[in-house]
């Protein structure tokens, strides 16, 4: 008895395992058409872009909370690790009930096949690589249960509980076996191969990094000598490209050659206008440097960088594109579908510097930050300015079109709030007593920040050393000397704008339009 018992268990433990390894090679053979088909079928990044879409604002925080830049990763991990229970279960139905584990696998191929269509980046056969998936997955379910099941696991004869099973049933077992393990390894070269072949989407990388950009007809001034008090912790005053923060809904990063870009100015113009690559880098570019934030930032939070931007003035296509009276919005649009909603009269204030870019830090924009052509608009939030991969700008109005964030429960306008934060020393580190060093950045960008004040514990405000700054569009440095003693301290820190309005002590949270409050913290003097 004890035998057949163990065969039993034995026989679902394969099962599940048949089943895991069928959504592999299916997954696998999926990956790989997608990836040669378009990335953006891929049946992972469907159903993920789509999660994304569907979320609610505080999965999206929660997720950049819990997991910060890795969200991705965390995303496409949590798919994998349900449609491996998914299988394991498919497995084990197809061997109790057949044909249900074959009907879960195609269930899951059109579901998926589903989700790819409705995504806006879908190319005409976005459905195909979810259907191979799960025609594969069923397939090799059908074929590895078979083989499983081919001879009863339960013997009703009462054979010797340590007899040996007999030579048929051994041998189903290890060709199961065989196939199982065969078809792993073709589903794992199949993962490998798209990973190689989506790689070769590499095609736009080795463009990027053979493109030179034109020189500025406006040079940016250079960076003025106290802007960088290099001090080791503080953000540096101009983030390097490959720190800079990344936010974005695009789960696979947009390929777009700068051959294929054009931008479209539309709508409420009297003028529409198409603009090519090589028409928009044959005009006088700008170069400047802009703080980027994102809404989500907490305070105290690292979802801001400061670059040198080299672009052109959108007030300038606008003029040329004449707006109708009427219009006080922007649609702008990346090739992925995502929208942004920007005051119109933010991208045609002389006074502020709106550009579409095509230059971050001396390079061509990198990939995941908009390659080839973006928006920056100093003092707006990312979610309703800083449209990467812009391929469309719509001009409308507010009552009439809502962008992305705004229809999952975000502020259809997003001015950057003043805010600082303390980078040195770090929350929760240990310090010795003595002469120290108290510093952070403060910003807000198009306004300026006039002052910073520190104050420890229920000490004074001390009015911290601000560095130059490079312009109100940026953030600034800042520093304060401290005698630390020993104990426990809290440190706070409150800027005050070009204005002479204080940072608000309110505590507000990100949703719907920004954190406000104070940065403050403990810290350890031993
Ligand atoms: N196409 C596209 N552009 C986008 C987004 C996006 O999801 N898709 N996110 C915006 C948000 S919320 C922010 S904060 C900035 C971040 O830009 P970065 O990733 O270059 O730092 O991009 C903006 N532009
Ligand atoms: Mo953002």
């Amino acid at each position: 008895m004890a035998t057949t018992d163990r065969a039993r268990t034995r026989d679902g433990w394969f099962a599940a395992a048949g089943g895991a390894v069928a959504a592999l090679l299916g997954a696998g053979l999926g990956e790989l058409s997608a990836a040669l088909i378009a990335p953006a079928s891929s049946p992972f990044a469907a159903i993920g872009g789509a999660l994304i879409d569907a979320a609610p604002p505080w999965a999206k925080d929660t997720a950049i909370a819990w997991f910060g830049t890795a969200d991705k990763v965390a995303l496409l991990t949590g798919i994998a690790i349900v449609l491996l229970a998914v299988a394991c279960v498919a497995g084990l139905a197809e061997r109790r009930r057949p044909p249900v584990g074959v009907a879960i696998a195609v269930a899951l191929g059109i579901v998926g096949a589903a989700v790819a269509l409705t995504r806006t980046d879908a190319g005409p056969l976005s459905w195909l690589p979810s259907l191979i998936a799960g025609a594969t997955m069923a397939l090799t379910l059908r074929m590895l249960m078979r083989m499983l099941s081919a001879q009863p696991t339960v013997r009703t004869d009462a054979a010797p509980a340590d007899a040996p099973l007999d030579r048929p049933q051994e041998m189903d077992r290890r060709r199961f076996l065989a196939w199982t393990g065969g078809a792993a390894a073709i589903g794992l070269v199949a993962v490998l191969g798209a990973t190689i072949v989506s790689g070769s989407s590499r095609a736009v990388a080795a463009i990027r990094a053979a493109l030179r950009l034109p020189s500025p007809a406006v040079a940016a001034p250079p960076v003025p000598g106290g802007a960088e008090l290099n001090i080791p912790g503080l953000a540096d005053v101009v983030t390097p490209n490959d720190s800079f923060y990344r936010i974005d809904t695009a789960l696979v990063v947009p390929q777009v050659d700068p051959a294929d870009w054009s931008l479209r100015i539309r709508g409420m113009v009297q003028n529409e206008i198409t603009l090519t690559w090589d028409e928009l880098v044959a005009l006088p570019l700008e170069e400047g440097y802009a703080t980027l934030s994102c809404v989500s930032n907490e305070v105290g939070g690292t979802l801001i960088g400061n670059a040198l931007w080299l672009g052109y003035p959108i007030r300038e296509l606008l003029a040329r594109a004449r707006p109708m009276a009427d219009a006080d919005m922007v649609l702008s649009r990346s090739i992925d579908g995502f929208t942004a909603s920007t005051p119109l009269e933010a991208l045609t204030d002389p006074e502020r510097w709106s550009i579409l870019a095509v230059g971050m830090n001396g390079e061509p924009l990198p990939l995941e930050h908009g390659f080839p052509v973006r928006m920056v608009v100093p003092g707006l939030y990312g979610y309703v300015s800083a449209t990467k991969w812009v391929v469309d700008l719509e001009v409308t109005r507010f009552d009439r079109a809502t962008a992305y964030w705004t229809d999952r429960g975000w502020s259809e306008r997003g001015p950057v709030k003043l805010q600082s934060r303390i980078d040195v020393p770090r929350p929760g580190q240990g310090l010795s007593a003595g002469d120290t060093v108290i510093a952070g950045v403060a910003w807000q960008p198009h306004v300026g920040v006039s002052r910073v004040e520190v104050q420890v514990d229920d000490g004074p405000w001390e009015e911290a050393t601000l560095a130059t700054a490079i312009s109100y569009d940026t953030w600034v440095q800042w520093s304060l000397p401290w005698r630390a003693t020993t104990g426990r301290h809290v440190l706070r820190c409150r800027a005050t704008n070009a204005l002479g309005e204080t940072q608000t002590s309110d505590v507000a949270g990100v949703v719907p339009d920004g954190a406000t409050g104070w940065h403050e913290f403990p810290v350890d003097v031993f």
